[in-house]
């Protein structure tokens, strides 16, 4: 049914387009912000001190360097990203019990974003880095939300011990 597949078609494009606008959002006043400057507070909390635990992970062009991040639970753990890629990327959790924050070029940036409470979007040749306590064991999922990256397999499984 060609007409049905046409509006299809078209929903995905809207979407695409949508996706593009809030990826390249970035923060357009920073200044004098409430928000902001609670955030702040948070991320320089969790950015003091050494972390308990260190992981890297790398992004290429649809690849992610591990399928499988594992950290213990309560820990502060400090995870050092990469894009090494051609093409934006990013490191998404959909939900994470427990406190995070995030640091792109060394820049405190909201960790959350849209339906994630991890979004750390990075462009090409960029690096973040995110620290984290999770609250919660079990096993999580991480991802790039990029459109067709997760299905091409950029996603893999984000343990807390
Ligand atoms: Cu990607």
């Amino acid at each position: 049914m060609p007409r049905i597949t046409s509006v299809a078609g078209m929903a995905v494009l809207i979407g695409l387009a949508g996706v593009v606008v809030s990826c390249a959002g970035g923060d357009a006043n920073p200044e004098g912000n409430p928000e902001e400057a609670a955030r702040a507070a948070a991320a320089a909390a969790l950015f003091t001190g050494p972390a308990g635990q260190s992981l890297n992970l790398e992004m290429t062009d649809l690849k992610f360097s591990t399928r499988a991040l594992s950290v213990r639970s309560g820990e502060l753990v400090e995870i050092a990203l990469v894009n090494r890629g051609g093409i934006e990327h990013d490191f998404a959790i959909a939900t994470l019990p427990g406190e995070k924050a995030l640091r792109v070029e060394g820049k405190d940036t909201a960790v959350a974003r849209g339906k994630n409470e991890i979004h750390a979007h990075l462009r090409s040749g960029q690096n973040g880095v995110v620290r984290l306590r999770a609250s919660s064991p079990g096993a999580y999922e991480f991802f790039c939300t990029v459109p067709g990256h997760k299905e091409a397999g950029m996603k893999g499984t984000f343990t807390v011990q």
